[in-house]
């Protein structure tokens, strides 16, 4: 059984991340998924999630092609959570290219190309501008 596992925040919930999820499952056999908490997400981008962490994580376990889900606690640990879900392939999107090429001796690392003109900040700005 090869398993994959990938990480993100999966804010606002949009097609970008259902492309990512569903490529990222192509890869194995077995999809797990870290989930960023809301406290990771603060300290990443000076701001809270529009989600709060066990919607976001109910969102993404709902989808057929995920098997598992975890919160993602910090980026440092990313090594521990590749060998305590026994993953094979580390996929991230390319936004994050040759960031995790650390790990590449746990595990293999695939960086999948972004889905285009779709992001939760752009989401939130449009929104903030309608209602402006
Ligand atoms: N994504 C995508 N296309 C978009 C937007 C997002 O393919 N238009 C992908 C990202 O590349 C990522 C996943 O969807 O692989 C989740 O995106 P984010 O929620 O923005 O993830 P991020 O905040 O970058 O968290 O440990 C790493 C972090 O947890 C990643």
């Amino acid at each position: 059984m090869k398993r994959v596992i990938t990480f993100g925040t999966f804010d606002v919930f949009h097609i970008g991340h259902v492309n990512m999820l569903l490529r990222a499952a192509e890869l194995g056999d077995h999809l797990t998924v870290g989930v960023s908490s809301d406290e990771l997400n603060f300290s990443k981008k000076q701001r809270y999630p529009v989600y709060r962490q066990e919607h976001r994580m109910g969102i993404v376990q709902s989808l057929a092609c995920v098997d598992n889900v975890f919160v993602e606690e910090s980026l440092e640990l990313k090594g521990e959570y590749i060998k305590q879900y026994e993953a094979d392939v580390l996929v991230m999107g390319d936004d994050w290219a040759g960031k995790f090429d650390y790990w590449g001796d746990l595990c293999e690392v695939v960086y999948l190309p972004r889905t285009a003109e779709v992001s939760t900040t752009d989401i939130i700005q449009s929104i903030r501008e309608d209602l402006g």
